[in-house]
């Protein structure tokens, strides 16, 4: 057995002395507050343990940011607080980038994805452009508040195989049916697979606004990315 460090209230906690769990569990607490410079510290720690880069995104990261999420949604925590967790967050996900993105094989296709207009959220849209990277695609990442016309000049450009929606808004879901739409009336909708993401969407609302696939989260949605293209490739040669 090993013996727990202990820790006074205002002691700085030396992370590579606690346990995987305890480690874990301090990660949930530094995320609810904010501290970036720990979470980067506590994330490799966890990778030097050997913990996969999925892991620890899984574990650590996503879910201290749930639970960031439900104080958010309670009132308990306010924008400045939570963009102080969101920034943590990215302090550790840039060190798992280059791991979820390692891949040494041709681009399997392209995308673009974007989060949509009047919704800044871009963490989970950044997470599905690392695990579509991860996959093989090369991925034009567009940011957030994205209007039609930015999709569409991109979409010209950039000729994908794919378009990625993300909205984190029930105020701001409602402009991937606007996007799709779009495309529909200059008859373009066809020339892409166009996938949807984000926590408040659901597979009904992706067939409702007209994508191709709702995705649940971003390992979903490499692995759809992956069979809509495949599909859509064997269709073309046959
Ligand atoms: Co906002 N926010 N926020 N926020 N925020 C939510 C979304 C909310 C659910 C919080 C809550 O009340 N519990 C709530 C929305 C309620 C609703 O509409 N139903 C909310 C609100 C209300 C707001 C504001 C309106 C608050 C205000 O100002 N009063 C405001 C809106 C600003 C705007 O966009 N115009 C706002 C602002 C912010 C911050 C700026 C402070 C910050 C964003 C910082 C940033 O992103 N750079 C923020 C954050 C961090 C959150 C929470 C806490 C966390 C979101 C997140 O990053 N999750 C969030 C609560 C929550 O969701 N738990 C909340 C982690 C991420 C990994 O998950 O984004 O779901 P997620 O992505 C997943 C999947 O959804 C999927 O894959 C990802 C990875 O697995 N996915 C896709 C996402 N996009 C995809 C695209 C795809 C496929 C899959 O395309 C192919």
């Amino acid at each position: 057995m090993t013996d727990e460090p202990v820790v006074g209230d205002d002691e700085p906690i030396d992370l590579a002395a606690l346990g995987d769990a305890e480690l874990t569990s301090q990660m949930h607490d530094d995320l609810y507050d904010g501290l970036a410079d720990e979470i980067a510290e506590g994330t490799q720690i966890l990778l030097d343990r050997g913990f996969s880069a999925q892991q620890v995104l899984d574990d650590a990261l996503v879910e201290g940011m749930r639970i960031v999420g439900i104080d958010f949604r309670d009132g308990i925590l306010f924008v400045p607080e939570v963009l102080l967790s969101a920034n943590a967050m990215k302090a550790g996900m840039k060190l798992l980038r280059p791991l979820l993105a390692e891949t040494g094989a041709k681009p399997v296709g392209k995308m673009v994805i974007g989060t949509v207009k009047g919704d800044i959220h871009d963490i989970g849209k950044n997470l599905v452009a690392m695990m579509m990277e991860g996959a093989g695609f090369e991925v034009v990442d567009l940011g957030v508040n994205t209007t039609v016309d930015e999709y569409l000049a991109a979409l010209d450009e950039h000729q994908p195989d794919i378009l990625g929606l993300s909205a984190l808004l029930t105020t701001t879901m409602p402009y991937m049916k606007i996007v799709i739409d779009t495309l529909r009336e200059k008859g373009r909708r066809d020339d892409y697979i166009v996938l949807v993401g984000g926590a408040p969407l659901n597979e009904e609302f992706g067939a409702a606004v007209g994508a191709d696939a709702y995705c649940r989260d971003a390992s979903i949605a490499a692995e759809t990315a992956k069979t809509l293209v495949a599909q859509r490739r064997a269709s073309v040669t046959t």
